[in-house]
């Protein structure tokens, strides 16, 4: 694994309707992330928190059924421009949230330096919709729609070229709260996916060495994008959108732990801690733990 590394916070709540998420980079900062790398001997260069622009709710009117898209778009190009950066150095960007929206900066910009990325979703959710069939007009349910090129052109083709994924290079892990369209985007595109279904049946364990295999011959890099509500509520309290019956910290532990051992990641991104909706820092705090046992801290 490439040991320079640098951390991007994207303070974005506008992908979704629960202030406190842009809270998100300060809380998995306070809980130690930085020093942890620092201990694993990681080269880090934290460059620090973007600057989101806040709508103008006299003027603003919203686009379609995309709440808050001009503010979204923004943020995520000067997301996407940071992280192509980063790569370019030829360093590994670790971006900290924020709502899950920010995935469409990310992919934009890493994106630009492979034929193949892989996609890693760990999320209880597909966040497969668009404006014509999300429930909620949230950009945060639409990123990975976005990615495959599915979405308002705004959001499409960000760095000018689209699709930034295929289909078949994803692997949803721990789904268990899709909506009917993202049912069917599946089907269409056969995205493969381990529902929370497949974990009870299988075992992490194989799950995640299926996800490895299967990402490692096709793809020439892999990014991990890691939405805490796919952890289960008890353990990863402060987000917000939960849904009961997720993945422990345990079985988060050890997809970590094999994904390190694995050495097939080259970026990641954790999203969607909101420290207001939390119990004392837990879920960022869960979080450092998780960064930790994906860059390689031993014996957990
Ligand atoms: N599927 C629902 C929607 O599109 O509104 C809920 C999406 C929640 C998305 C969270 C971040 O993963
Ligand atoms: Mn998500
Ligand atoms: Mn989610
Ligand atoms: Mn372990």
């Amino acid at each position: 694994m490439n040991r320079n590394m640098s951390i991007i916070g994207v303070p974005m709540d506008l992908g979704q309707s629960r202030r406190g998420v842009d809270m998100g980079p300060s809380a998995i900062r306070y809980a130690g992330v930085v020093e942890k790398l620092e201990r694993l001997q990681f080269d880090v260069n934290d460059l620090g928190d973007i600057t989101i622009n806040r709508p103008d709710s006299k003027n603003d009117k919203q686009e379609g059924n995309l709440r808050n898209l001009p503010q979204v778009a923004e943020g995520n190009q000067k997301l996407a421009e940071m992280v192509d950066q980063e790569i370019e150095k030829d360093r590994f960007p670790l971006v900290l949230g924020g709502d899950h929206s920010i995935a469409i900066g990310s992919l934009a910009g890493i994106s630009k330096h492979y034929e193949n990325l892989g996609v890693i979703w760990y999320d209880a959710h597909g966040d497969l919709n668009s404006g014509e069939t999300s429930p909620s007009g949230n950009i945060h349910g639409m990123p990975l729609a976005v990615s495959l090129g599915i979405g308002h052109e705004k959001l499409t083709n960000m760095l000018d070229y689209q699709p930034k994924i295929k289909p078949e290079n994803i692997v949803i892990v721990g789904a268990r709260s899709l909506d009917p369209g993202e049912k069917d985007l599946i089907k269409e595109k056969g995205i493969k996916v381990y529902s929370m279904h497949e974990i009870d049946r299988m075992g992490m364990t194989k799950v995640m060495a299926e996800t490895i295999d299967y990402l490692k011959d096709r793809t020439d890099g892999v990014h991990l994008s890691l939405d805490f509500d796919g952890l289960d509520p008890s353990e990863a309290p402060g987000v917000g959108t939960p849904v009961l019956g997720g993945m422990t910290y345990r079985e988060s532990h050890l997809a970590m732990e094999m994904l390190a051992e694995s050495d097939i990641l080259t970026s990641a991104e954790f999203v969607e801690v909101n420290p207001i909706l939390d119990d004392k820092n837990k879920t960022a705090t869960v979080a450092v733990g998780l960064m930790g046992s994906l860059f390689g801290e031993k014996l957990k």
